[in-house]
């Protein structure tokens, strides 16, 4: 341990959006006044157009949470056989196709955004590929125009995991709007949330009815005793819809000033040796949902796991997002010799640091100060 002193308080990597208390209490006012607490109602309604509008998307349709919303997606788009996805991501991307009875086939990232590589994608297409799965890590885009490409040539569907997007734009347009279908994560963890909830975005309108089956059970709208397909609960209940609203507010701000810590932890970091972040792509408005950098341990006094331990007695709680890589999951059995050089190296280095608008310019310096001296 340095001189430095820990942090009084933890200091955890995220601290969720909170919307003053008075406005939630008249949102719960207004709930416990229609006495409609789920199952689509005004607050819902209001949320889903709200959203519409704000993420530059032509259809969107809200779920409990992500992983449910993806699964829902995987089935709606009816894929079958293998699926080609990146191991560098959250479990729910890989568990979600477990769940719908799609192999997951993996593809090596790129060294710099951490994304899937879009140049070995065609390598590993077969007559079995329905989908490519791709994930904006980190709130990166992938190479969308490249993967839209390979799609149309192989016709095969594209799905991307914007779980990390929430108002990232890529070439003035809403990330949503690439790709079949879109989904974001509205964890309480997220730029924007819901406590728990997600949406999935997608051109085609037609995908709106069969969505709204697949999360309401299978009920159709016609007859209220028919079920018409094999569907699930997912729907969004009126508290979270309406937290949503509340935090829909506050989300331009939260962004600005994450803009600004960021910038803070760049200025602090970028000239030490050891320590590599990702540069910003031209063409992308971010949204700063994380703060990842690389800890090379040829050259940091400590390697990533050591500095991940060390922080936490300085009371700072960072994250390895994402290790272990996906492939190494135990109930995952590899039927083939993956080459995946990249997303081996990076699941080693990767660490996320805290970042959220509550911390103080003099937290991130601090921050900084203690990560450079577990690494010089
Ligand atoms: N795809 C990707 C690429 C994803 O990253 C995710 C989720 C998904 C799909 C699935 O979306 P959802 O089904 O979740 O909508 C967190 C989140 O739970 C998870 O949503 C998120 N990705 C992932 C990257 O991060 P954990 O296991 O790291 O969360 P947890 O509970 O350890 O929280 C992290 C820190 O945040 C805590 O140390 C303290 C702070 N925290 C957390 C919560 C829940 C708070 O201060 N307050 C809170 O209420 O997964």
């Amino acid at each position: 341990m340095t001189k430095i002193k820990p942090f009084k308080e933890p200091i955890y990597i995220i601290r969720p959006v909170l919307a003053p208390l008075i406005q939630v209490y008249k949102k719960i006012d207004e709930i416990w006044e229609s006495k409609w607490l789920t199952n689509h109602g005004n607050q819902h309604k209001a949320l889903e157009t709200e959203l519409t509008k704000y993420l530059n998307v032509d259809n969107l349709t809200l779920f409990c949470n992500g992983t449910i919303a993806l699964e829902i997606a995987l089935q709606a788009l009816e894929l079958k056989g293998e699926v080609i996805t990146t191991p560098f991501t959250f479990p729910a991307t890989v568990t979600s196709l477990f769940q719908k009875n799609l192999k997951p086939i993996f593809c090596d990232i790129n060294p710099d955004d951490f994304n899937i590589n879009s140049d070995a994608i065609e390598d590993l297409i077969t007559p079995n590929t329905s989908a490519i799965l791709g994930v904006h890590v980190f709130g990166n885009p992938c190479d969308v125009e490249k993967i839209e490409k390979i799609a149309k040539n192989y016709q095969v569907k594209v799905i991307y995991d914007a779980a990390h997007c929430f108002g990232v734009n890529f070439k003035n347009k809403g990330i949503g709007n690439y790709g079949d279908i879109s989904m974001f994560s509205f964890h309480a963890t997220k730029i924007f949330h819901t406590i728990e909830g997600g949406a999935l975005t997608y051109n085609n309108s037609e995908l709106k009815e069969l969505l709204y089956l697949l999360k309401n059970f299978g009920y159709g709208t016609k007859d209220e005793y028919e079920i018409l397909l094999p569907g699930t609960n997912g729907k969004l209940n009126e508290l979270q819809a309406a937290i949503g609203l509340l935090n829909l507010q506050l989300v331009e701000d939260e962004i600005k000033k994450r803009k600004h810590l960021t910038q803070v932890y760049r200025e602090n970091l970028e000239n030490v040796d050891g320590l590599k972040f990702n540069v910003e792509k031209q063409n992308v408005m971010y949204n700063y949902q994380y703060f990842p950098l690389l800890i090379d341990e040829k050259k940091s006094r400590n390697n990533r796991d050591k500095v991940y331990d060390l922080l936490k007695k300085y009371n700072v709680f960072t994250r390895k997002y994402f290790y272990p890589l996906c492939t190494d999951y135990l109930f995952f059995k590899k039927d083939r010799d993956y080459q995946l050089p990249i997303a081996e190296k990076i699941t080693t280095q990767i660490l996320c640091l805290p970042l959220y608008s509550g911390l103080k310019d003099q937290d991130i310096i601090k921050i900084c100060e203690i990560l450079i001296s577990l690494i010089k």
